[in-house]
C-alpha cells in the first residue's frame, strides 16, 4: 500500500444524509463536505458517491469539477467502508475489500443495517475497472496508517477488539495485514483518542507524515483523560523502530480544547432505534491529526479554537512542499469522525513503478 503522500489518481467521498448522524437533515454537514471536496479538488480529481434520492441535491451543491456518481451507502465514512488501494511491482492498482461491520457488528454497531456500506468497495472497483481482493478480515481504513515502505501503525484497542475479529489471534491479524497490504512491520499503539466511537482508530491519534516521521495528537493538560493516552502512545513511538530500523521522529500537535455536543446540536438529530444516540454533553473526539494529504496539499480540520493556527503551522513545517488548507469541520466531528475518515485516496498507477516513489508534498 502506498503512503498517502504518494501520487494520487484522485480522492473518493460519500455524501452525508442520514438524519440520525447528521443534524438538521444533513444540511450543515453537506456544506462541510462540499467545502472539503472543493479544497481537495484544487489538487486532484474528486468523486462523490451519492444515494439516488440525493443525486440532484448533491450535484447542485457541489462544484462542477467534482464527479458525482450514484453510489449507495448507509453513511459517509468511505475511509472505512470503501476500498483500500494497493499497487503491485508492475505499478498496477488494485483494491482490497475488507469486511465491514459498522464498527462493532451486532453487539456495538453504530447503525443497522450496513449492507450498502458493505457494497461500496466492490462498486468503487467496478467503476474503476480494477481487480479486487476480498480480505477475510474485519477492518476499517481509518484503523491503520502506512509509510509506503512497509511499516504500518495501528492500535490494539481497535484491531484486537473482540467486536472485530474475535476468532483471530494477534499473529493471525498481523499476517492478514501483511498479506493484503504488503507491509512487513507493525507498530502497535495501545489506545486511540478518548471517547472516539471507533474503538480507537489510529487516524485520529497518530499518522506518518513521511517515512520515519509521525505526528501525534497531544495535550499538555494532565487532568484531561487524553493526556494518559497520548503519553502512552508517545512512549511506544519512542521505543519503536520502523521497517528500516529507524527510530521515529515524533511531532506533537496539541489537540483542540475539549468539545461537547450542544443541546441544539443534539436536538437536530433524529432519534431512532437503529443507530447509536448522540446526546447533549457527549465529548467529541476532536483532533487535528484527522487530515487528508492530497497531491500537493493538506486539508486539515479546524474548530474555531486557539489551537487551530498552531496546528496548521506545524503541518506547514511538516509538509514544506504542500499548501496547507484548513476547513471548519465541527459538523463532521459531530458525526464521529473527521476529514481523513470521509476521504479515500486512489493512488496513481504507472507503467514505471519508480514514478510512484515520487511525492508531491
Ligand atoms: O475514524 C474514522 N475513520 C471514521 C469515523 C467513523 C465514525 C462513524 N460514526
Amino acid at each position: 500500500m502506498p503512503a498517502e503522500w504518494q501520487p494520487h489518481a484522485g480522492c473518493w467521498m460519500l455524501w452525508p444524509e442520514r438524519r440520525d448522524t447528521w443534524r438538521n437533515g444533513g444540511k450543515p454537514a453537506q456544506q462541510a463536505f462540499v467545502e472539503v471536496a472543493r479544497e481537495i479538488s484544487r489538487f486532484e480529481p474528486v468523486t462523490m458517491g451519492v444515494n439516488p434520492e440525493q443525486f440532484r441535491n448533491a450535484r447542485a451543491l457541489l462544484p462542477p469539477q467534482i464527479r458525482v456518481l450514484e453510489l449507495s451507502s448507509n453513511d459517509a465514512w468511505i475511509r472505512d467502508s470503501g476500498a483500500t488501494f494497493v499497487v503491485n511491482d508492475a505499478g498496477e492498482v488494485r483494491g482490497v475489500d475488507w469486511i465491514f461491520n459498522a464498527w462493532g457488528g451486532l453487539e456495538k454497531m453504530m447503525y443497522f443495517p450496513w449492507d450498502l456500506d458493505e457494497q461500496v468497495a466492490p462498486k468503487m472497483l467496478e467503476i474503476e475497472a480494477l481487480d479486487r481482493y476480498r480480505a477475510p478480515l474485519v477492518l476499517e481504513g481509518g484503523s491503520f496508517h502506512v509509510d509506503g515502505e512497509g511499516t504500518l501503525i495501528t492500535t490494539e484497542q481497535c484491531l484486537l477488539h473482540p467486536n472485530r475479529n474475535p476468532t483471530l489471534s494477534r499473529a493471525e491479524i498481523e499476517q492478514r495485514l501483511r498479506d493484503y497490504l504488503g507491509i512487513k512491520h507493525i507498530i502497535w499503539l495501545k489506545r486511540g483518542v478518548f471517547e472516539d466511537e471507533t474503538d480507537g482508530h489510529v487516524d485520529n491519534l497518530c499518522c506518518f507524515v513521511r517515512p520515519g516521521v509521525v505526528a501525534l495528537t497531544w495535550t499538555d493538560d494532565r487532568k484531561d483523560p487524553q493526556y494518559e493516552r497520548s503519553a502512552e502512545a508517545y512512549d511506544r513511538l519512542r521505543s519503536a523502530r520502523d521497517v528500516k530500523g529507524r527510530r521515529l521522529e515524533i511531532h506533537k500537535i496539541h489537540q483542540p480544547e475539549p468539545m461537547y455536543m450542544t443541546g441544539e446540536e443534539a436536538a437536530g438529530l433524529d432519534i431512532v432505534d437503529t443507530a447509536i444516540s448522540r446526546p447533549e454533553g457527549e465529548r467529541l473526539a476532536g483532533s487535528y491529526i484527522n487530515f487528508y494529504i492530497a497531491n500537493g496539499g493538506v486539508v486539515a480540520p479546524q474548530f474555531d479554537d486557539p489551537h487551530d493556527r498552531p496546528a496548521l503551522q506545524t503541518l506547514a513545517d511538516l509538509f514544506p512542499n504542500a499548501q496547507i488548507i484548513g476547513v471548519y469541520a465541527r459538523e463532521i466531528l459531530l458525526g464521529g469522525g473527521n476529514i481523513h475518515c470521509i476521504t479515500q485516496q486512489q493512488p496513481a498507477g504507472s507503467d514505471n513503478p519508480q514514478a510512484l516513489e515520487r511525492s508531491y508534498v
